[in-house]
């Protein structure tokens, strides 16, 4: 705990653009490169934290894109969190209250603030965080592929470089047929399927058949906004049903919940608004005995770091999909970069995050920088 509150005096986006070194491909379509902002802030003692936008360029997944995130942070988020010291990063989310959703704007900034929280306690984040694994489980997201021989060869690529669970991508007319493959190739994996809300109460039938093959989970079968469909699925269902896009917050997750709507349920940190909604997501799951794990979305190293310590804590039971910086990024822009080995990340014990940021490897990718600062708060 520091008692002294924390004046922040100058807020950096860095819009930066890093290719894929795979097109990444899901029901709503094909990623090549992710264009992003990191946040960087300093504070009164020249403390830095750093954080990640995780929005799309386009609003296929949610309704915010990066030009949405850009927008939000510099007219409205930015001279909220300029204009008086906070005492706690839980207070950050309080006072982006008055602003309705754009939740992806204001984790940018609160994950940040954070990173920067925990540096000035000369502590990981994981434990300011309450998080208490040394090492986390990790799983894969694999996109959808052209046949269902490429697929069993790329799923057979990441079981041999050690992954403990498979996700497949899924779509009408790349699902049951594929996974089946899958399972044949290898009857002990751990696998899932995401759909993306790719289908309707219509391909109910077609999502019973699913049942048969020994699925974890799936996740986001139905409308991106929907927790009462996802109720009846459900009902109708062995195969548990994950929540992704579905979950905007705590309230969303007691409700779904309520309704009986999942059994698991996909935190990311983004989606959510930050690391002190994720936390309340969180402690509700352990309360009600339901299973989460940690989402991703293509991040680059700053955002994948905040995932490595949200996953720290007790209730993320399940592999998540924060795989290696190297199953996305040419040169990722932390050192060192995220590693997985034997289906494992070991947790930095090093202050804040607990990966130093590449500055010239952050330049490289770079094509904007924006300052913003106030010299109007007193240390
Ligand atoms: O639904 O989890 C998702 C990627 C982009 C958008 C949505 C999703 C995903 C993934 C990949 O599944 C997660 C990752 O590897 O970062
Ligand atoms: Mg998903």
């Amino acid at each position: 705990m520091t008692s002294k509150p924390i004046s922040i005096r100058e807020v950096t986006l860095h819009r930066l653009v890093m290719r894929l070194i795979n097109p990444f491909t899901t029901s709503f379509g094909t990623f090549q490169e992710k264009e992003f902002f990191v946040v960087e802030m300093e504070d009164e003692t020249g403390a830095s934290g750093f954080g990640e936008s995780v929005a799309f360029t386009s609003p296929w997944y949610s309704e915010e894109t990066v030009e949405t995130n850009k927008h939000m942070m510099e007219q409205f988020l930015i001279p909220l969190l300029l204009q008086s010291a906070i005492n706690h990063p839980d207070d950050v989310s309080k006072r982006f209250e008055s602003i309705r959703r754009n939740n992806m704007a204001k984790s940018a900034l609160e994950v940040a603030v954070w990173d920067l929280y925990a540096k000035r306690n000369q502590n990981p984040l994981y434990k300011e965080l309450g998080g208490t694994k040394q090492q986390i489980d990790v799983g894969i997201s694999i996109g959808i592929q052209p046949t269902a021989k490429e697929l069993v060869q790329v799923v057979e690529g990441f079981v041999n470089e050690g992954y403990k669970r498979m996700k497949i991508k899924i779509k009408p007319g790349s699902d049951y047929e594929m996974l089946k493959e899958v399972r044949r190739h290898f009857p002990d994996i751990l696998l899932m399927a995401d759909a993306n809300s790719a289908y309707t109460l219509d391909d109910l039938d077609l999502l019973k058949k699913l049942d048969e093959l020994d699925l974890m989970m799936i996740e986001q079968p139905l409308a991106h906004d929907d927790i009462v469909d996802h109720a009846t699925l459900q009902s109708e269902l062995s195969t548990p049903i994950c929540l992704d896009e579905s979950i905007h917050s705590f309230e969303d997750a007691r409700k779904a919940v309520e309704l009986e709507s999942c059994k698991i349920i996909n935190i990311k940190i983004g989606r959510v608004g930050g690391l002190t909604e994720s936390k309340k997501i969180h402690d509700y799951c352990a309360q009600q005995g339901i299973a989460v794990w940690c989402g991703g979305m293509l991040e680059a190293g700053i955002g994948r770091a905040h995932n490595v310590a949200l996953t720290t804590l007790p209730q993320f039971i399940l592999p998540g999909d924060t795989a290696a910086s190297s199953r996305y990024w040419e040169k990722d822009i932390i050192v060192p970069e995220v590693i997985v080995e034997n289906g494992v990340i070991h947790v930095p014990n090093r202050p804040g995050i607990g990966y130093e940021v590449n500055r010239q490897v952050l330049e490289s990718y770079r094509v904007d920088k924006t300052v913003f600062s106030n010299k109007n708060i007193l240390a």
